[in-house]
């Protein structure tokens, strides 16, 4: 029991190394992401922050076909979130820590964002053309 709370830890803590030199901790849009179909690279971007910009009303919009990067700040309690329909997990997502969940939008629609601890549901992600 106690081997395999020390690995879990380890493994994270690789993660948490490469998320950190890729992201951000900068200020939190307050709710729904603005698209930008100008932008060349056509990488969106949105960080949700559980408690703060949370919950089932906030719908976070991407364009199909664009490179998607959700980053999930996880303040308050252990947890792992899932994004249902693509079906991408942040894996162990620690208290204080945040996770990326990146990945090409090729599907429209309406996909849920959920806490698989609490089963809340934390976000909508609404892929539209
Ligand atoms: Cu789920």
């Amino acid at each position: 029991m106690k081997k395999f709370a020390l690995t879990a830890v380890a493994v994270f803590a690789l993660s948490s190394c490469a998320d950190a030199a890729t992201t951000d901790t900068t200020s939190v849009a307050p709710t729904t992401v603005a698209t930008n179909s100008s932008d060349e690279t056509n990488t969106e971007s949105f960080t949700l922050t559980v408690g703060e910009n949370s919950g089932v009303k906030n719908i976070i919009s991407f364009t199909k076909g664009s490179n998607v990067e959700l980053t999930i700040v996880n303040p308050n309690s252990d947890d792992e979130v899932h994004l249902h329909g693509y079906d991408l997990t942040t894996g162990n997502l620690p208290r204080g820590e945040k996770g990326v969940i990146s990945f090409i939008a090729d599907e429209a629609g309406d996909f849920e964002v959920e806490s698989h601890i609490s089963e809340e549901v934390l976000s909508i992600v609404r892929i539209s053309e």
